[in-house]
């Protein structure tokens, strides 16, 4: 198999590329990435001196370097997307651009190519709000903030190459993601990485959302069991082991990095929020997949990670991430309240 992997460079995308690289069914993979802010090539250290993989510094907007990238694979993955909720808020412009525009590209070398197999990697926020029950892959798409509108559109059009071109285009729609060298924008990491240096927590709001927590491992099978024996023209949900509010999860780490919850901020919320996501999984299930890692476990180890290894995440937030803390965070910070 030749893949071709876009995104590769990112938390998730990463953590796919070693889990490919190790089948030896795999003869060849190309990682094609913009090195964005998310982007770090150090996430793919393990596997570049590997002759079967190559990598290319590139944007998934440039049609002639995409088709001429599929014209050479199996199989695209796609993960390239701008990820984080609160920047889509800020500034959706790159959202746009990335998970729609991105997307259909793609889409169009697919079409151009009759490349085998195309898995589009989505998530459960295309689903908006879901106060009870699950959602399943048939229910309608009520996306809320800009990010989660981007990624819909793009299932959307993904799902039309399909019907109208014959794209043998799935989806995945994975919940929420934590494990080793995701982007401490996102709440678990930046949580952890703030109560190592004894900062204050940010919890939006009441900090009663619920999310259902998936490790990357668990993702990355995911998106291997529909990559490997997904039909095409299909969504296959993959959720969690394990649903909590955000102040439970908030505590379970305090606990873990033996940290006081006087730590914790209640700031001014997101706007827009979505109070749960909650998946049904059944589809993929019968695909023989299921997630593996408790959460007790995952976070264990995440936290470990985090703490083991400083030298990847210092130089993030001493860079150009302080600004877009401050931006985010200062004011919310300065008009706080504490958890008790
Ligand atoms: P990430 O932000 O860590 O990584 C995104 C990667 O895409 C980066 O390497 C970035 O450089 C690259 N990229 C961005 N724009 C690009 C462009 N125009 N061309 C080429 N590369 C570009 O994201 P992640 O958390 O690893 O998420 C990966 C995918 O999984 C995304 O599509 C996201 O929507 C989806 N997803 C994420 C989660 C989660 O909780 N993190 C859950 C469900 C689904
Ligand atoms: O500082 C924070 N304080 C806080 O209370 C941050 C960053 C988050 N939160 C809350 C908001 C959410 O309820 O924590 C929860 C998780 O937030 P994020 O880590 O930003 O993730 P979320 O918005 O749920 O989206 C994630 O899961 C689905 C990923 O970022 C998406 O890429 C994925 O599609």
């Amino acid at each position: 198999m030749r893949l071709l992997v876009t995104g590769g460079a990112g938390f998730i995308g990463s953590s796919f590329v070693r889990r490919a690289m190790a089948r030896p069914a795999v003869d060849q993979l190309t990682v094609i990435d913009k090195l964005t802010y998310a982007g770090n090539p150090a996430n793919l250290a393990e596997v570049a001196g590997d002759p079967r993989y190559r990598f290319l510094h590139a944007d998934i907007n440039d049609a002639e370097v995409v088709t001429g990238l599929m014209r050479d694979a199996d199989a695209v993955v796609n993960f390239a997307a701008e990820s984080h909720v609160d920047r889509s808020i800020e500034e959706a412009d790159a959202f746009v651009r990335t998970d729609v525009n991105g997307t259909f590209t793609l889409l169009e070398a697919a079409r151009a190519t009759g490349v085998a197999r195309f898995v589009q990697v989505s998530t459960d926020e295309v689903y908006g709000d879901v106060p009870e029950g699950s959602s399943s892959e048939a229910d309608a798409l009520r996306p809320r903030s800009p990010y989660a509108a981007s990624k819909a559109a793009a299932d959307l059009l993904a799902l039309a190459y399909h019907t109208t071109h014959g794209v043998p285009v799935m989806i995945t729609r994975g919940s929420n993601t934590y494990g080793p060298r995701q982007f401490p924008e996102k709440i678990i990491p930046l949580f952890i990485t703030n109560a190592i240096d004894h900062e204050p927590l940010p919890l939006y709001g009441d900090g009663l959302q619920v999310r259902d927590w998936l490790h990357v491992d668990d993702h990355c099978a995911a998106v291997e069991a529909v990559l490997d024996r997904g039909t095409a023209g299909e969504i296959y949900n993959a959720g969690g082991t394990a649903s909590l509010t955000n102040l439970e999860l908030t505590r379970w780490l305090l606990g873990l990095l033996d940290r006081p919850e006087s730590l914790i901020r209640h700031v001014a919320d997101r706007p827009g929020h979505d109070r749960r996501y909650a998946l049904d999984s059944s589809r993929l299930r019968a695909l023989r997949w299921q997630p593996r890692v408790a959460l007790e476990d995952g976070l264990a180890a995440t936290v470990d990670w985090y703490q083991q290894n400083e030298a990847w995440w210092r130089p993030i937030k001493d860079g150009s991430f302080r600004d877009y803390y401050r931006r985010l965070y200062a004011e919310r910070l300065a008009t706080s309240t504490a958890a008790w």
